[in-house]
């Protein structure tokens, strides 16, 4: 054949394979038989080999072109990934209609988008000209990563766009993996000696972050579309629905059994059929996703921090069974909290084997009144640790009463509970072994320093073998003295300095966060990082924390004390010492729209305080319970009482709700 008679082929054969795939993944109606594609694949797959300089990215032979990476690159999203607002309840879903139709000012049936809401993990895909060029998950919503390569694999997302696409366009959906495929991923696992995976999104999110794309396509991923976005071209329909059929036209799976309905009586309607349908999907679903169909409406109503005003995570009740109690052993975490265990006769709940709950503390055992040998009701919510929930009394027989240990069960040191404190604790500290291991599991977690190649196990082995009493001596752990350890090769034990050494390069943040400060975690970490240099943080006082949004006086006192302690103290020098640092930037204040303003709320407002709170915060305000001259202003509900009198007596600014409603889209 001559050379532009094999590219033309190429390309013949390609739109074919492309048109198959379309046929059978998106619109489920396959039109040739597994055995005539696999030879149109065969052909295509012959012609690349004996012409490698035609094979182009986006080729359906491709998908698993990849070679294992070092790392993911950061990508940043082109408008945020947003998260959903959650409701549990008809009066939640009934608040969410009220709201919007008081703010569109329309009293008549709103037109809604209904879906089921994919427990798995969102990513945006961008396709360029028709063709796939990069794949980011959602991340914190504003940075993602790049996981293109892993993305190609997954065969339910197209490489290339039908029809006539627009030039840029991003997609927005979630990678699921199906329940049955979860369940074998794990019997292998279980069968390999390796830990199984907590539910199918953890699964899949596991497999979307391999760092060999040929280990993501063994998992069996499927992609659902929820939303598309137009970068350049022509726009979209104006109504949610619609947007999804036009990009299924172009080739893009969407999210099944999308309806629109008229009110939210239908709403509920659609999400009492799903729930009755749930353990007939493939997919695990945690809810539904309501959505208010026109988009010129949604439009009007907007954001609230970093969620939509139109649309609403309907979510399904937990999953309850019930199973036998047959002990309770007690944890020690990281701050040597004591928490209760219960070993429990194995059972299946929401599609996973549980054999371990929580007990959460003494309190919540005496106020539900569990003892050993009961029959207990287990709940298991999306990805929180299961938890008993009630005994069933009816089915009580012999019971023993569950005891706090006074000795910790680890160290032997003694147990204590503070008054006004639910949590008992070990008085051992850092002499406690279990404190030792979990706050340097904390510090090496890869949130916090990121050492890869020091997982759990191995930090047991260091810190039983005495190698290692605290996160310093990570840092002078010897070549042999690793080689040393049992099951542990040359080649790992280098590989483990390294990436010990690379961790020594790390930011503020992630340094603040590994320390392992009582209630810090990682977003407060970051706002610590923003507002404070590492020095000027050991001295901070209980005033200069809480003049920060979102750090209330019970963090604030955590973080004090912990700088109060010698031995961190100790332990943070010696690990500047040892060369851990970061990009050391000139604090500057990040200036939010309401930095510096102390408000007060008081009386009932159309949403609870708590969210009302969160939004000022979000803009940077300072929220407090008690008015002063300092105050800057005075959000008044119904039933205002004494604050408000104090307020008027001191000339504070008062706000009421449409005001509050201003200032909060101000910018
Ligand atoms: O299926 C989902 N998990 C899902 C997530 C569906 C949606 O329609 C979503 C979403 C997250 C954000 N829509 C938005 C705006």
């Amino acid at each position: 054949m001559v050379r532009s008679d094999v590219r033309a082929k190429i390309e013949q054969l390609r739109n074919e394979i492309n048109e198959h795939n379309y046929r059978y993944y998106i619109l489920d109606q396959p039109s040739v038989t597994d055995a005539e594609f696999d030879r149109l694949f065969r052909e295509l797959e012959t012609l690349e080999k004996a012409h490698p300089e035609l094979i182009v990215p986006e080729s359906p032979t491709q998908r698993v072109g990849a070679t294992p990476i070092e790392g993911f690159e950061t990508v940043t999203h082109l408008t945020p990934m947003l998260s959903l607002e959650n409701a549990f309840s008809i009066d939640e879903l009934q608040h969410f209609d009220n709201k919007i139709k008081q703010l569109l000012g329309k009293d008549k049936d709103i037109l809604y988008s209904c879906e089921p809401k994919f427990d798995g993990l969102a990513v945006s895909i961008i396709y360029e000209n028709g063709v796939f060029v990069r794949g980011a998950t959602r991340g914190d919503g504003t940075t993602g990563e790049d996981i293109s390569a892993n993305l190609r694999t997954i065969p339910t997302i197209s490489l290339v766009l039908q029809g006539k696409f627009p030039s840029t366009l991003e997609v927005r959906g979630e990678v699921v993996m199906p329940k049955a495929s979860f369940l074998a991923l794990n019997e292998a696992a279980i069968k390999h000696n390796e830990k199984p995976f907590a539910n199918p999104r953890n699964a899949a999110a596991g497999s979307l972050r391999q760092l060999d794309p040929r280990i993501t396509a063994k998992r069996k991923l499927e992609f659902y579309a929820y939303s598309g976005q137009v970068i350049k071209g022509k726009a979209l329909p104006l109504t949610h629905h619609e947007s999804l059929q036009q990009l299924k036209t172009w080739g893009i799976r969407i999210s099944p059994d999308n309806k629109v309905v008229q009110g939210i009586k239908a709403v509920q309607k659609y999400y009492e059929q799903l729930l009755a349908n749930r353990d007939k999907l493939p997919f695990e679903m945690d809810g539904m996703v309501v959505k208010v169909n026109d988009i010129s409406l949604q439009e009007k109503l907007g954001y609230v921090s970093r969620a939509p005003r139109w649309a609403l995570a309907y979510k399904f009740p937990a999953e309850e069974v019930v199973t036998h109690l047959e002990e309770v052993d007690f944890q020690v975490g990281r701050t040597g909290t004591l928490t209760p265990v219960a070993r429990l006769k194995p059972v299946a709940v929401g599609g996973v084997v549980v054999s371990n709950a929580t007990l959460h503390n003494m309190d919540e055992i005496a106020r539900k009144d569990i003892r050993i040998g009961d029959y207990v009701v287990v709940r298991r919510a999306g990805d929180v640790i299961p938890e008993v929930v009630r005994p069933v009394l009816e089915k009580r027989g012999q019971v023993k009463h569950i005891k706090l240990p006074l000795k910790c069960p680890v160290c032997g040191s003694e147990v204590v509970r503070i008054e006004g404190e639910a949590a008992a604790r070990c008085e051992g500290g850092l002499i406690c072994q279990a404190q030792q291991i979990e706050s340097i599991k904390h510090f090496v977690s890869r949130k916090g320093m990121d050492i890869e190649g020091l997982g759990s196990k191995l930090v047991e082995q260091l810190v039983n073998e005495q190698l290692i009493k605290t996160v310093a001596d990570i840092y002078h752990l010897s070549k042999e003295t690793l080689s040393n350890l049992e099951r542990m090769g040359d080649k790992s034990a280098t590989n483990i300095l390294q990436a010990i050494d690379k961790s020594k390069k790390t930011t503020f943040a992630k340094f603040i966060y590994a320390l392992g400060i009582r209630e810090v975690g990682e977003s407060t970490a970051q706002l610590l990082s923003t507002h404070f240099s590492l020095e000027q943080l050991m001295s901070a006082s209980e005033e200069q924390l809480l003049a920060l949004p979102d750090i209330g006086p019970v963090v604030a006192g955590h973080i004090v004390h912990f700088f109060a302690q010698k031995n961190n103290l100790k332990v943070i020098e010696a690990l500047l010492k040892s060369g851990v640092h970061w990009p050391k930037e000139i604090k500057k204040t990040t200036h939010l729209p309401l930095s510096g303003k102390t408000y007060v709320i008081t009386g009932t407002l159309s949403r609870s305080r708590d969210e009302i709170k969160q939004d000022l915060q979000a803009l940077g305000a300072k929220v407090t319970d008690s008015v002063s001259a300092k105050t800057d202003g005075l959000i008044v509900g119904v039933d205002a009482g004494s604050k408000l009198v104090k307020a008027q007596k001191l000339g504070i600014t008062l706000i009421d709700e449409t005001q509050l409603n201003k200032l909060l889209t101000s910018k």
